[in-house]
């Protein structure tokens, strides 16, 4: 069976992202009934908010699913606090090291996954006792790290022992085929989930996904040392000339601030922070998560008959 599948009790090894202001409890419960992992997006919400969310997706599913945790977020230490009190099986991580909450996750028989943008990152996060890992390239939508999948996931593979997810420019089957047969024993997909019925965000996120190009999905923030892959708008546009003109990082990261909310609740194509992968362009319909999980694994199993899906 795949490590993956044991790991979380599911039926494939396709986790979905942790999508702040996107993931919500509509999209975690279709993702998990489909037979992936749907998580919440911790974001940079409060507990409260959180916790109603988990109720909501509990009515909705009675498979598993688990809570992401944006490790900038202001509210970490009692997000950690609500996951241990709900008993939620499995957590992700991103934007930063889960090592100080480690030891009372793994008490409380939390499953831990760190999303990491390195091999050293992946190697502290063995080290430490984590259950999983998910390498990120740099294909991915949001915050992201320098490495590509297709340099990080063989690498990270070679250095660890316990089970790699690859991340980061996977929309299809043909993307899962190419993650395992880099040695990933489960992907993470996000952006291909935004273009689905259940996700609630505005629908000009959606349309904005569904109409970009090959060279959309761009990078901004490189110089504030917080790059953020976004599809190209009036505002990453005016956040990259900030950074051409040496405006203080300080106030180009304050220009952000907010713009996702912007993006997914308000839809303004001009304002708001869209973030996405790189493989965005290659999506072209809106489909029940059901059956974007259905075809892309029929579609990988055609490619490769063996693989362990
Ligand atoms: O976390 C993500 N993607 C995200 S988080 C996010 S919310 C946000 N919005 C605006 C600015 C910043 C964040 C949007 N997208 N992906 C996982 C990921 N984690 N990518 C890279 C990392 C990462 C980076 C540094 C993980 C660990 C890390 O550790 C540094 C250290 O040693 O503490």
């Amino acid at each position: 069976m795949n490590k993956v599948c044991e790991l979380l009790n599911i039926k494939y090894p396709i986790i979905q992202g942790g999508m702040a202001w996107v993931a919500n409890s509509s999209l975690a419960s279709a993702v998990s009934n489909a037979g992936g992992l749907g998580l919440i997006a911790g974001g940079n919400a409060p507990k409260e908010i959180i916790k109603e969310e988990i109720r909501k997706c509990r009515e909705l599913t009675d498979k598993p699913f688990g809570v992401n945790v944006m490790l900038l977020s202001p509210f970490v230490d009692e997000i950690i606090d609500l996951i241990i009190e709900e008993k939620i099986p499995v957590i992700t991580t991103g934007a930063g090291n889960p090592a100080k909450y480690l030891d009372r996750l793994k008490e409380a028989g939390v499953k831990v996954i760190p999303v990491v943008p390195s091999i050293a990152l992946a190697q502290r996060m063995e080290k430490l006792g984590v259950d999983a890992i998910i390498v990120e390239g740099t294909e991915a939508g949001g915050h992201i790290g320098e490495l590509t999948t297709m340099v990080l996931t063989p690498q990270v593979v070679d250095s660890v022992k316990i089970p790699v997810i690859a991340a980061g420019g996977i929309a299809d089957g043909r993307g899962i085929v190419a993650a395992f047969a880099l040695g990933a024993k489960g992907v993470q997909i996000g952006t291909r989930f935004i273009c689905s019925e259940e996700c609630n965000v505005h629908e000009n996120y959606k349309n904005m996904v569904l109409k970009s190009k090959d060279r959309d999905a761009i990078v901004t923030g490189r110089s504030t040392g917080h790059p953020v892959r976004t599809l190209k708008n009036k505002l990453a546009k005016e956040i990259l000339s900030m950074e051409k003109e040496g405006v203080p990082s300080e106030e180009i990261d304050k220009r952000g601030i907010g713009s996702l909310r912007v993006a997914t609740v308000d839809g303004d194509i001009h304002n708001g922070s869209f973030m996405a992968g790189q493989i965005a362009s290659i999506i072209k319909d809106i489909k029940p998560c059901k059956e974007i999980l259905d075809d892309m694994v029929s579609q990988a199993k055609n490619i490769m008959p063996n693989i362990e899906l």
